[in-house]
């Protein structure tokens, strides 16, 4: 372990990360919400929260800004989305490090979730002017039908505290270029970041000039707070990232008053390693997949299931990576695993770990990690090998555990890879074109994102991010995912002197 981090430097970093960013320190310094860095585990602000009377404010605030907005042209509410695209630019440095010191990420994760910020606002402005809608034919003469995709209203975006600010990002720069207002509810885990991105929201408006006021805002607070959003009737939808039992609360509450909600929920991800696999590849992948964001990311690779005939020629080099892999703090180390987020998720982690002994795994790493510091959680990996998948491979558990068993036959496999819960990412890493092929095909993975040699995390913004069955179903981000922030009109227009009917049916009046 390196040295550890003095805590006095971390907060007092983390005050003037903020100030540099935008913040105003009355928000961060008195309030009664403590934030904690779980790089050392200390306390570093103390934010100021909203009240639900106070949330049904900005959310009528947001309704009127919605109002206003929806009347402005798609390409020009582009333009303030590629404001915000440039101010992350400016502030990708400062913002990535906030990550690492609220999230725990290494720096290049947290840059790059930043990244990720800039793309996803990059992809809005081209889609600002690419909102498009199909001309369809119709059966009746001198009539012509159409789409028209409208603007929906207020979306509420509920996030997890693993992407901090990139899931507000791909949320906010489809909703805003579709002529929505946003409210967001971070994580009370890592509200900081979220401060910081409304500040820097707050540059781009005001260089826009005039984008309305209110057309994004920050809910500071617990989970009353989240379920004003989800109740109020002046929210048609809400996109909530998080866990599975988070989903059943929020999916049923918002169905209930049929507003729309994407959900993106819990993943137990896994591959395939075949006999012709690339090995060295597929130890990389594998690694950065099970190991990396200290594999809390929904999509982390937590399960693998390794043929027979290369088990041996993997297994043992996995287990080594998992052994001399770096870990340690983010913020003054090279480590590539930093910490968990706090103490029930390091709880979490070894109780999983206790159960898979009991059934029969055998177990590399896992232990906790000593920095000197009592109330930060940083632990080894762990590499689990499993006669069958049993509890508690079949659940997630929001820690860095990769669950491995071996397989002889690749329907068996493919079985075992969709006989869990959840549906988010898979990866197969193969060179044999039927069992890729396969993977991809009707009957391959049941997952919202399935590849091929490449891990099961780390996806680009391009492509529709998502997952089937207790992942949630929703889609966010890429291709046209966008269509979710918007209403749909089915338009027919009669340029003829006649009115025939549909489907034949006559109905003549006098
Ligand atoms: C998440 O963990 O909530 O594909 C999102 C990835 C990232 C997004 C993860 N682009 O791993």
């Amino acid at each position: 372990m390196d040295t550890p981090v003095n805590k006095i430097d971390v907060k007092r970093e983390t005050a003037a990360l903020l100030e540099k960013l935008g913040v105003e320190a009355s928000a961060y310094i008195s309030g009664d919400l403590a934030s904690f860095t779980p790089v050392t585990g200390d306390q570093i602000a103390s934010l100021k929260t909203h009240s639900t009377a106070d949330a049904e404010k900005i959310i009528d605030k947001a309704d009127e800004a919605f109002r206003k907005w929806r009347l402005v042209p798609a390409p020009k509410r582009g333009e303030l989305v590629r404001l915000l695209g440039e101010e992350l630019r400016a502030a990708k440095a400062d913002l990535g490090r906030l990550v690492s010191i609220e999230a725990g990420k290494i720096p290049s994760e947290g840059l790059g979730e930043v990244q990720e910020m800039i793309d996803i606002c990059d992809f809005a402005v081209g889609l600002s002017r690419q909102l498009y809608g199909l001309t369809i034919a119709t059966e009746r003469p001198g009539h012509r039908m159409m789409e028209t995709w409208h603007p929906l209203g207020v979306v509420g975006v509920i996030s997890a505290f693993n992407f901090p600010v990139a899931v507000w990002s791909w949320n906010a720069a489809l909703a805003l270029v579709c002529g929505n207002a946003v409210v967001w509810k971070p994580s009370e885990k890592t509200p900081l970041a979220a401060l910081a991105c409304n500040a820097i929201f707050a540059r781009a408006a005001k260089k826009f000039g005039d984008a309305p006021e209110g057309l994004s805002q920050v809910l500071i607070g617990d989970r009353a707070i989240g379920e004003v959003l989800v109740d109020s009737p002046k929210v048609p939808l809400v996109s909530a990232t998080g866990s599975t039992r988070m989903g059943r609360e929020v999916g049923p509450r918002l169905a209930k008053r049929f507003a729309r909600s994407i959900l993106e929920l819990g993943g137990n991800n896994a591959g395939i390693v075949c006999p012709s696999a690339d090995l060295d590849m597929a130890l990389r992948a594998i690694a950065f997949g099970a190991m990396g964001t200290a594999g809390q990311r929904c999509t982390t690779l937590r399960r693998l299931f390794v043929h027979e005939s290369v088990y041996d020629a993997l297994v043992p080099r996995l287990k080594k990576a998992y052994t001399s892999v770096s870990v340690g703090s983010p913020l003054e180390t090279s480590a590539l695993v930093g910490p968990l987020i706090d103490k029930p998720a390091f709880e979490h982690m070894q109780k999983a770990l206790k159960e898979a002994a009991n059934n029969g795994g055998a177990i590399t790493g896992g232990e906790r990690v000593d920095t000197g510091q009592a109330n930060a959680y940083y632990v080894k990996p762990a590499l689990v090998e499993m006669p069958k998948q049993v509890a508690p491979v079949t659940e997630e558990t929001f820690a860095p555990i990769l669950y491995v068993m071996k397989y002889s036959d690749f329907d068996e496999a493919l079985r075992d890879h969709n006989a869990v819960g959840a549906g988010l990412s898979s990866s197969i890493f193969t060179l044999d074109l039927q069992e890729a092929e396969r993977f991809l095909s009707v009957d391959g993975s049941d997952c919202g994102i399935a590849n091929v040699n490449i891990g099961t995390s780390g996806a680009e913004i391009g492509g529709a991010f998502g997952g089937e069955k207790e992942t949630g179903g929703g889609r966010e981000s890429g291709s046209d995912a966008w269509k979710a922030y918007m209403r749909r009109a089915t338009n027919t227009v009669n340029y003829s002197k006649a009115l025939p009917l549909a489907q034949g049916v006559s109905f003549d009046i006098e």
